[in-house]
């Protein structure tokens, strides 16, 4: 087969006109590849300089950073934000640098048929990567991975360790995603010289750093590039498509396999494209639709080829759930039957480490999730780490993946430099998510300002490159706009509003909730004819603040507006109201303002995941609409059981 055949996104990428260079699958150890995680401890320096250049000046990156100047360590993955006692770097704008010493492997060092790969999992917001003094990447955008192939380098002489710096900016500008502005103070008599801030448009902490797992790993030098797996079903066949793209070598052959849970070959192919057809097939069931949610398959895929030195192979194993989506006017559809959302919003946040990967805190919300009866979430307000991803893929948390496209309201960023730059996200983010059974639906953005003359046009484009990087899934953007203004709601899948009812406006006003509500949903469906998702809605409660007659930050305030909600939700839910998640699971950090109080505190859960009352409400609430949507009810009965709350 000739690798010059584009077998993923290549052909579509192509023809928009823009096209990533390879793929972006998740780094797995495998008999072909080896993994190094380089989490941990850090060098790190903040560039106070006034033009925040100094780094670059100087050439930080050419000598080990002590040499030039002092260092702090800064754990990774970790925000640096929260970690020490200093205000200035908590509050800091600009580049900050990184460094690490790595021994590698004799073998990766001297095997030529080796290939060695730097993977950031994100550094927020613009990085540029350095190994021993040589620039080998730079990446713009804060939640998705990038890759420098480091072979040549760490290869070409005799090294005992290398050097790997990383200099990331968290300047935000209108044509960031997320788009921020730099604000210059000038009078004299107010701030010092060249005092500036940060300005954005969005209701969370810009924490910064590197966030997610770094890791080196191998592959060899013909290897398994990208693999896009799409899914369907007929009867009770189960149908698995697959496009497999290898780079390296013109002359390969590919064998796919796939496994059940026990094992058991249950179909396979060859070459590098094809459909496998699973007989009887498990079907990949979201938490509390069926006895058995989750059901992955493994694809393995085995690529073997001819080289000067000899034979090579490469070994990768993707999991696999068959499923399909669908949406009609009325429902949205997995597996041919009604879903109806019933989750939560969240945020990657949380104390000291800020939005730093963590693997207890990850397992408790998931937890919490399970516990609340809660089947799917957003990804609000960007990618999520692709370990979360994977998590829902086994849980059966059903995902809507949103892009860092929030607070999208200046006219300058709806130009074409701003764009593009969303073009190629949604590329990053459906290249990275695609193979996740979890993800059912791609959301281009949140509450941008889609009245505006230009966002008409901007969201037509964005959401059909979408569309076109992947027809299986359903597309959509989240709006808190009036439905008559929304600019971008004629060109999405789903009609997603966020509304706050009684909190925003008519404080303390519970008595209006349903009739606002009501006229929303009717006016939506009446002028679009498509499902409609409560996508936000909540209010604030400060754990521990206690008021009945209900009173705005008291939790029984929480809880009555979320009741309100509900019995507005109830008379829709069974016509076109398709799903609803709360803002927000958790209690998250902001920009300090008179409005926000350490942070946002419109969670279910405190930042520290304990339950304020509103958690109990959500979950018997959550546990009954599971109960009235099982499709298999008595097997799922004894299942459901040792879970829930009630009796069924
Ligand atoms: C919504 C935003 C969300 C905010 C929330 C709030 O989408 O990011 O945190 O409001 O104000 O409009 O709590």
């Amino acid at each position: 087969m000739h690798a010059g055949v584009w077998a993923t996104l290549g052909p579509l990428l192509w023809a928009c006109g823009l096209a990533l260079q390879g793929g972006m699958l998740y780094p797995r150890e495998s008999p072909s590849r080896e993994r190094k995680e380089l989490d941990g401890l850090w060098s790190f320096r903040a560039d106070f300089s006034e033009n925040r250049h100094q780094g670059f000046e100087q050439q930080w990156y050419r000598t080990p950073l002590r040499e030039s100047g002092p260092t702090l360590d800064m754990p990774v993955p970790s925000s640096f934000n929260d970690v020490g006692q200093d205000r200035q770097l908590r509050n800091f704008v600009g580049w900050v640098w990184y460094e690490r010493e790595v021994t590698l492997p004799q073998r990766w060092t001297q095997d030529l048929g080796t290939r060695v790969v730097l993977r950031i999992g994100s550094a927020h917001y613009y990085a540029i990567v350095w190994v021993n003094g040589v620039h080998v990447a730079e990446h713009e955008g804060g939640h998705l991975p990038f890759e420098a192939d480091i072979s040549k380098l760490v290869q070409s002489g005799p090294l005992s360790s290398c050097r790997i710096t990383i200099a990331i900016n968290n300047t935000l500008t209108p044509h960031t995603l997320p788009p921020g502005t730099i604000l210059h103070k000038t009078d004299p008599n107010m701030y010092p010289k060249g005092y500036f801030v940060q300005n954005t448009n969005f209701d969370f902490f810009n924490y910064a750093g590197l966030h997610r797992p770094v890791l080196v790993y191998t592959t060899p030098t013909t290897y398994i590039d990208d693999i896009t797996v799409t899914t369907g079903v007929d009867q009770d066949t189960g149908l698995v498509d697959y496009q497999i793209f290898v780079q390296g070598n013109e002359y390969f052959q590919l064998e796919v396999f796939l496994l059940d849970q026990e094992g058991k070959v249950v179909a396979q192919g060859t070459g590098g494209r094809g459909q496998l057809q699973v007989p009887n097939a498990h079907l990949w069931w979201p938490y509390l639709m069926h006895e058995h949610p989750a059901y992955l398959y493994s694809l393995e895929v085995r690529l073997t080829a001819q080289t000067a030195a000899g034979a090579v192979s490469d070994f990768y194993t993707l999991p696999v759930g068959i499923r399909t989506v669908a949406v009609t006017e009325h429902q949205f559809l997995i597996n041919g039957k009604p879903f109806y959302f019933h989750g939560v919003n969240k945020h990657e946040d949380a104390d000291i480490r800020g939005k730093g990967f963590d693997w207890p805190l990850l397992l408790k919300d998931f937890s919490l999730l399970r516990w609340l009866g809660a089947n799917a979430f957003r990804t609000s307000h960007y990618p999520y780490a692709e370990e979360v991803m994977q998590l829902c893929d086994r849980y059966g948390i059903v995902v809507i993946d949103e892009s860092p496209g929030v607070g999208i309201v200046l006219v300058e960023s709806y130009g074409n430099e701003s764009l593009q730059h969303h073009l190629e996200v949604m590329e990053e983010l459906v290249r990275r998510d695609k193979n996740h059974p979890a993800v059912v639906m791609w959301s281009v953005a949140n509450e941008p300002a889609s009245f505006l003359k230009p966002a008409g046009y901007y969201f037509k484009t964005v959401i059909a490159h979408t569309k076109a990087l992947d027809p299986s899934r359903p597309v959509t953007f989240v709006t808190n706009s009036n439905y008559e203004a929304d600019l971008g709601a004629p060109y999405v899948d789903v009609i997603c509003v966020n509304s706050y009812y009684s909190w925003y406006h008519d404080y303390g006003h519970l008595e209006v909730i349903q009739l606002q509500l009501a006229t929303e949903f009717e006016n939506w469906h009446r002028t679009y004819q498509k499902p409609i998702i409560q996508s936000e809605y909540g209010a604030a409660a400060i754990a521990g603040f206690h008021q009945d007659p209900p009173v705005m930050f008291s939790e029984e305030y929480q809880k009555a507006v979320l009741e309100q909600y509900h019995l507005a939700l109830d008379q829709r839910r069974k016509d076109y109201v398709v799903g609803e998640l709360v803002w927000n699971f958790a209690d998250f950090m902001t920009n300090q303002s008179p409005q926000r109080v350490i942070g946002n505190k419109k969670g279910i859960f405190t930042r520290q995941r304990q339950p304020k009352a509103a958690a109990f409400l959500l979950r018997e609430r959550y546990w009954k609409l599971a109960n009235e949507t099982m499709y298999h009810q008595s097997a799922m009965k004894s299942r459901c059981l040792e879970n829930s709350p009630f009796n069924f």
